[in-house]
């Protein structure tokens, strides 16, 4: 049976000196590169938005940082990052992404943010990434990658929504933790079944 290992957003903006940094993110790129050689498929995802997105704080004129009250739910208003074609939005340097089969790009509604790499933050709008999968016949995945407390932690709780067998190595991976979303996260990815490796 085939497993995937999908690697979320090891982009230069989530990466110390990026737009929106998580402590630390660069440090899981070589222990990435050495798992690729573990699966036999592997995916990379990429935070992927067209400029004035309205998860940006600058779009609304808000706090970085602060929460708003979007149509489809809560959302927390982020720095400017990974804008299409930005040096920022680039895959960190390091990271092999020759092995890659599939690069799925992700965040480009301007009005809906896409923290999973399965469904936007609508929950109903799919990414494609599903029947990707199926049509492979992949039901087992491994989830690395940034940031463990979104777009891992989103990624992760659809698909084990969907019925895929979902680990998440957490050695590889690294969090934003803000007010608390990492223990959140956690809690929420074990209780939904999904094993933390
Ligand atoms: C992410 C916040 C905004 C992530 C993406 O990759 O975890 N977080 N966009
Ligand atoms: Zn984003």
């Amino acid at each position: 049976m085939t497993h995937a290992l999908i690697v979320i957003d090891v982009q230069k903006d989530f990466c110390p000196g990026g737009a929106l940094a998580v402590a630390e993110g660069d440090q899981i790129v070589l222990g990435i590169n050495a798992a690729m050689n573990d699966f036999g498929v592997v995916i990379l995802t990429q935070d992927w938005h067209p400029a004035g997105h309205s998860s940006f704080a600058s779009t609304h004129g808000a706090t970085e940082m602060s929460m708003i009250d979007m149509p489809y739910g809560p959302q927390v208003l982020w720095p400017d990052h990974c804008i299409q074609g930005s040096l920022g939005a680039q895959f960190h340097p390091d990271l092999t992404v020759d092995r890659a089969d599939l690069i799925l790009r992700k965040g480009h509604n301007p009005a809906i943010d896409s923290y999973s790499a399965f469904f936007e933050n609508d929950h109903t709008t799919p990414t494609g990434l599903e029947g990707y999968l199926r049509t492979r016949g992949i039901s087992q995945i491994t989830l690395v990658g940034l940031a463990l407390d979104f777009c891992v932690a989103y990624s992760a709780l659809d698909a084990a929504k969907l019925g895929f067998d979902v680990t998440v190595q957490l050695d590889l991976c690294r969090a934003i933790d803000l007010n608390g979303s990492l223990a959140l996260a956690k809690a929420d990815m074990q209780a939904a079944g999904v094993t933390l490796a």
